[in-house]
């Protein structure tokens, strides 16, 4: 795609991500007063705010007509995307059309690019060229996981968080709420969890967890925004909040130390012990019981220091009681298990029979139809994930070298760490999650996932550092289709989004890849 500038100086392409199909008309509306027309008061309140962020006078009469208005026919042509849409300019008024709700937002959220970009710097003229607009996005999947463990961030930021992985059209936010420094969601049947474990972080860090309350009312503010929270408690590794709160997780009996540091590995649940099935089960009947999505991700990540045979115990313990208490189990890649698991025959009688798959002589395939894994490590043997997909499980890619955020952008970088590798800009843009994880077929992709560890980032402008400008390189990589991604339409595409940064204070890294 190129850029377009008509003679009004409106740039008709600075949509991030790169839509289907942008066709630019014959004309200009000037949004300086609008008028908003929805299908109910919520959709008009959000769309008045991001017009207003943009400079736009919204009120309820004589202002351009901007009608939002439920169509099944929107969309590109061929698309059954339930988040398709089509946004159509005129020099009369601005029209969305979509099936759903969140096609409704998606065509704001380009209307709002379009108008951002012809206003540039400061305060140009609040005007977008006709144009029309037809857009899906490739994957239903398109999130961002943040670790709000090693460094705590609140409700604020959260909330700060969600727009932001809104604006660019991704619609889940998943949430690493524990780990061997801090429990950061309070859990009702197992209170000492937040009571004796939330108050830390990473080297003496202040710590914090959300109350029920405000991990409800995070998630509506979510949800208005067609955006899912995903809650992920993270077992039978990264544990020492756990342990350090109820000592009878320990076979000692004896509650650990809190943790600061950030070592991996260490800690770990037995599965043999009386208290352990009862504390998964009220933990993740009560997460299940508070989250409004339809997921909820156990972790199962980095289990160093385990056999594998207790690891799938695990893994198949906790798939039946998310999937018992209704919702859908969520993992990271090695649920999957690996190839040369000796996992004896107990375990095997334990995983349901469909997804037994022993014709290749090797271990079973732990995870059940529909269980999601995200795929972060890029250097194990895929076989097993390929396994897995075979026995119906789906996949959200985060590769590191490319989706994680808390990666240095340069060796020079003061945030971050790189034990992935150095993700620049262009890497995080470069690549299709198609071609991935060797051997996988595409329908097994659901989608993709930046993630930001926050090991090294204190506040708010640490982490926005470290997503901005990155996070709109994965945003388009999950939503758009590969012919039409272009670095160099990219590069000046966000360069024109960065005025928006620039103006509403978001921090974000001045990489020399971009003519700022
Ligand atoms: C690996 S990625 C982890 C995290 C660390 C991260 C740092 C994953 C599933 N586990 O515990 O924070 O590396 O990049």
């Amino acid at each position: 795609m190129t850029t377009v500038s008509s003679g009004a100086g409106v740039v008709a392409d600075a949509v991030i991500p790169a839509p289907v199909d942008l066709e630019p008309g014959e004309g200009v509306l000037d949004l300086t007063a609008v008028t908003i027309d929805a299908p109910d008061d919520v959709t008009a309140r959000l769309a008045g705010e991001l017009l207003a962020a943009s400079g736009a006078a919204v009120g309820p009469r004589d202002g351009v007509p901007v009608v939002l208005t439920q169509d099944p026919a929107a969309g590109p042509a061929g698309s059954e995307s339930p988040e398709r849409y089509t946004l159509t300019v005129t020099a009369d008024g601005a029209t969305v059309a979509a099936p759903e709700r969140a096609g409704l937002l998606h065509g704001v959220r380009t209307l709002r690019q379009l108008l951002n970009a012809g206003r540039g710097e400061a305060g140009g003229a609040l005007e977008v060229g006709a144009v029309v607009v037809r857009d899906a996005p490739r994957y239903p999947w398109r999130g961002l996981s943040l670790d709000v463990v090693r460094h705590w961030f609140g409700p604020e930021d959260l909330r700060a968080v969600v727009d932001l992985v809104g604006s660019y059209k991704m619609n889940r936010l998943h949430l690493h709420l524990s780990d061997d420094q801090g429990w950061r969601l309070d859990i009702p049947s197992r209170p000492a969890l937040t009571k004796l474990s939330s108050q830390g972080a990473v080297s003496g860090a202040p710590g914090g967890f959300l109350s029920t309350d405000e991990y409800r009312e995070l998630q509506e503010y979510a949800a208005e925004r067609e955006i899912v929270i995903v809650p992920e408690i993270d077992v039978p590794g990264h544990v020492n909040a756990a342990t350090h709160a109820y000592g009878e997780l320990m076979p000692s009996g004896e509650a650990t130390e809190a943790y600061d540091g950030i070592e991996v590995g260490f800690s770990k649940l037995h599965f043999d012990l009386p208290a352990t099935e009862p504390f998964l089960r009220d933990v993740f009947t009560d997460v299940a019981r508070m989250t409004l999505g339809p997921w909820v991700h156990f972790g199962g990540d980095e289990v160093l220091m385990m056999e594998a045979d207790e690891f799938g115990r695990f893994v198949v313990l906790c798939q039946e009681l998310i999937a018992e208490a209704g919702k859908t189990p969520v993992a990271w890649q090695e649920a999957a298990g690996s190839v040369d698991d000796s996992v004896d025959d107990s375990v095997d009688d334990s995983v349901d029979d469909s997804v037994d798959d022993r014709a290749d002589g090797e271990g079973p395939v732990l995870v059940r139809p529909g269980t999601l894994l995200q795929y972060w490590d890029t250097r194990p043997d895929p076989a097993p994930l390929v396994r897995a997909a075979r026995a119906g499980a789906k996949f959200v890619l985060s590769p590191a070298d490319r989706a994680y955020l808390d990666m240095k952008y340069t060796p020079e970088h003061p945030l971050g760490l790189h034990w992935a590798g150095f993700v620049e800009l262009r890497d995080s843009y470069d690549w299709d999650p198609a071609t991935v994880i060797d051997g996988l077929p595409e329908s097994a992709v659901e989608g993709v996932s930046a993630a930001v560890w926050t090991e090294t980032m204190l506040n708010r402008d640490d982490l926005f550092s470290m997503l901005l400008p990155r996070l709109a390189a994965v945003a388009e990589t999950a939503w758009s289709r590969p012919e039409a991604k272009d670095w160099a339409s990219f590069r000046d595409r966000v360069a024109i989004e960065a005025a928006t940064w620039r103006r509403e204070g978001s921090t974000y890294h001045p990489t020399p890849q971009i003519d700022w």
